[in-house]
């Protein structure tokens, strides 16, 4: 039984005791619908307490049954049972309560919440809409203005601004069952508040929901939020049963859409992904103080991220300007954070208190962790590894940070190998939420689950890469590019290119995003892979930074950045640079570039995956996703590639898949 209902005198406390997070299951419907007749048909009983065992009230619906079809009792009848129950029940939340969890507190004539409570409607994260009733009871309690924010945005709230807006009655203070139970008794002396479902509610002013789509609009991302607030539209024009059916055919519409698969896969991919299975019961070492080589632009963003857990940090660089200059990368990466409202000025100066900067490496002596973020090149991490083995604990984990060097050359023949290991952050590295963790084959199983805990720590996204050059991001991204220009010799126009990838979902294509990050990064690692006689195939972008052309920090790169354009122009010097390169191909449309350049990314992906470079296909998603901004709602390369299925392939790719691609595919 996960639903149990004891009784405190004439209050009747209902307990959902589902773990790990009481998500609203099949069965845990049928037993609230059996607990709300008992509680009717028992005459000792005025009121009903409702509450959720473990960490949370109640998660929402149960996301893993979206995949098949939607089983009776549906959600919509358990929270009207509950709303239209003989006695009143109030819902007593702690920890969460989203989705249908914050459905059935709206069925509840009434709310209290324990601090440190998260409350919302995050169903657009996954790709459908409230579907009991969220875009109609809401609006009723709290006004549209608020439930649009709430629902359209997708961003839960806290306890206090829950009870501004009045989506709860109260904040418990102490034991939350206590409190429910006196403000339950409390409440049988006073007037009983109609149910939400009998409120009237005011329509918003004339244009409100115009400027609604717009903002929406601007978003793209997918079409779950838009949709909601037609729900929410259709809740202010019509009577509640038809906003009520409204909602729940634009649910299911929603539910089985690609976008929904989506979202759903990376949902479950990024927890799994936290918890690898053979970390399993592995204690990581405790984290109390950590060090970072390299006052860099990755150096200082590493150090901020591990600042704002509450880490000491101690930030090393090699002489007084370059410690100098560290520290100005630090609070120039706290002020931005400052002006972007993300911390309060004494916050900032807390994360200012907690770093220091040294030329003197003994400081870092008693660090449980050091992270070397200096220059790319193998001779200069071996110097840094070399002295920090002289001066570091021997229990200190000792990382690189290295985004595509081999981690086993770094730290050939140095100290302890059990102790080394890969952490490879992306810039602005405290923001992006993808951590590639590359572990060295003699890294220590505790050592590894030390990196793991220290992601979700840091609030990133970890995956496990094997050691290949650029592990799994660099390498595919490589391949992306490559592919990109191969569409320009074939006559592709580079704005063309870029404009198909924006419609596909991301925020840049791949030349404006070279031009942003800089095309002389990629152009020194390949000649530094030619200087040690690589065979490196010349690329284009070669080509433009030989001639200076190396981005927007240069003014020119694939496009030119003229003081007085609005916006960055196709540049008539790239395109005499490359005349000679680029032939007349067959012109192809923007979804035809989209494909062709999202298979090779899946092709690659499929090699990195025979290869055992990647544990799973879904990692390979998250690291597109939280690294380089492949859409969400598109589910990342692999998991589009299997959408698609075998048969596009070879059309996507101009020539059949390679045998990796192929048995990926085939595999299902
Ligand atoms: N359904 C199924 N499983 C879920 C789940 C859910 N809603 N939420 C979490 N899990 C699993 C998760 O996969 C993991 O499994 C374990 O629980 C712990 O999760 C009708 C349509 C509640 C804040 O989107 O935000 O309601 O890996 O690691 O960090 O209108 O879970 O252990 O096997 O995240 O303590 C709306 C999603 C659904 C909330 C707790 N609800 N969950 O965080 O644990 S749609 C959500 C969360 C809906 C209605 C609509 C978080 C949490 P495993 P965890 P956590």
């Amino acid at each position: 039984m996960a639903v149990t209902l004891e009784k405190d005198g004439s209050i009747a406390v209902v307990t959902v005791d589902s773990p790990p997070v009481n998500a609203l299951s099949r069965d845990l419907r049928q037993e609230l619908i059996d607990a709300a007749e008992a509680a009717d048909a028992d005459p000792d009983i005025e009121a009903v307490v409702l509450m959720g065992a473990g960490r949370a009230f109640i998660a929402g619906a149960d996301v893993s049954e979206f995949d098949r079809l939607p089983e009776p009792p549906h959600l919509p009848d358990v929270v009207a049972r509950i709303e239209t129950a003989k006695k009143p029940w109030i819902a007593a939340i702690h920890g969460a309560a989203l989705g249908g969890g914050m459905e059935v507190a709206l069925g509840c004539r009434f709310r209290i919440a324990a601090p440190g409570t998260r409350l919302g409607f995050p169903e657009v994260a996954l790709g459908v809409v409230p579907g009991a009733g969220g875009t109609v009871r809401t609006p009723r309690l709290v006004g549209f203005d608020k439930a649009v924010a709430l629902v359209t945005g997708g961003k839960p709230v806290g306890e206090e601004e829950a009870k501004a807006i009045g989506l709860i009655d109260a904040i418990a203070e102490g034991d939350l069952r206590q409190a429910a139970l006196s403000f339950a008794r409390a409440a049988l002396g006073k007037p009983m508040p109609s149910p939400l479902a009998a409120r009237d509610v005011a329509a918003p002013h004339e244009g409100f929901w115009v400027e609604a789509e717009t903002r929406l609009a601007k978003r793209g991302e997918g079409a779950a939020r838009l949709r909601a607030l037609a729900c929410l539209k259709r809740a202010a024009e019509a009577d509640f049963a038809a906003a009520m059916a409204h909602e729940r055919a634009t649910f299911l519409e929603l539910r089985a859409s690609d976008e929904a698969a989506a979202l759903r896969h990376v949902f479950f991919a990024e927890r799994a992904a936290s918890r690898p299975p053979e970390l399993k019961g592995i204690e990581p070492r405790p984290i109390r103080s950590a060090g970072v080589v390299g006052g860099g632009t990755m150096g200082a963003g590493i150090a901020l991220a591990l600042r704002r857990t509450g880490l000491p940090v101690v930030l090393l660089e090699r002489d007084e300007a370059a410690a100098a200059r560290g520290l100005d990368n630090f609070r120039d990466l706290v002020g931005g954070m400052v002006k972007r409202a993300l911390v309060s000025e004494p916050e900032a100066d807390e994360l200012l208190a907690g770093l220091s900067v040294t030329t003197e490496i003994r400081a870092l002596g008693d660090a449980d962790l050091v992270i070397e973020a200096v220059f790319e090149e193998i001779g200069v991490k071996r110097d840094v590894f070399a002295r920090l083995d002289g001066v570091c604990r021997p229990d200190a984990i000792l990382a690189t940070n290295t985004s595509y060097l081999d981690p086993r050359r770094i730290v050939a023949g140095l100290g302890d190998p059990e102790r080394y290991v890969g952490l490879h952050f992306f810039s602005p590295a405290h923001v992006m939420k993808l951590l590639e963790i590359v572990p060295l084959p003699e890294t220590a199983p505790e050592v590894l689950a030390t990196a793991f805990a220290l992601a979700a720590r840091l609030g990133k996204v970890p995956v496990k890469a094997g050691i290949c050059e650029g592990f799994i991001g660099n390498r595919i991204l490589k391949r992306y590019r490559a592919a990109a220009e191969d569409l320009l010799r074939q006559g592709a126009a580079i704005a063309d290119i870029d404009a198909a990838m924006r419609g596909f979902g991301f925020r840049m294509g791949p030349f404006e995003a070279q031009d942003m990050g800089g095309l002389d990064i990629a152009y020194l690692q390949r000649e530094g892979a030619r200087a040690a006689g690589e065979p490196v195939l010349e690329t284009l972008a070669d080509i433009l930074v030989r001639v200076g052309r190396k981005g927007r920090k240069t003014g020119a790169g694939w496009y030119d950045y003229a003081e007085s354009a609005a916006a960055p122009t196709p540049s008539s010097e790239v395109g005499e640079l490359l005349a000679a390169h680029v032939g007349g191909g067959p012109s192809l449309s923007g979804e035809a570039i989209a494909a062709r350049l999202v298979s090779e990314m899946a092709e690659e992906g499929a090699a990195i995956l025979a290869e055992g470079i990647a544990v799973a296909a879904k990692d390979i998603d998250l690291v597109e996703i939280h690294g380089y901004g492949f859409p969400r709602w598109r589910g990342g390369p692999m998991f589009h590639a299997s959408r698609r299925g075998a048969k596009r392939f070879a059309d996507d790719l101009g020539r059949p898949p390679s045998p990796a691609l192929a048995a990926f595919l085939s595999a299902g």
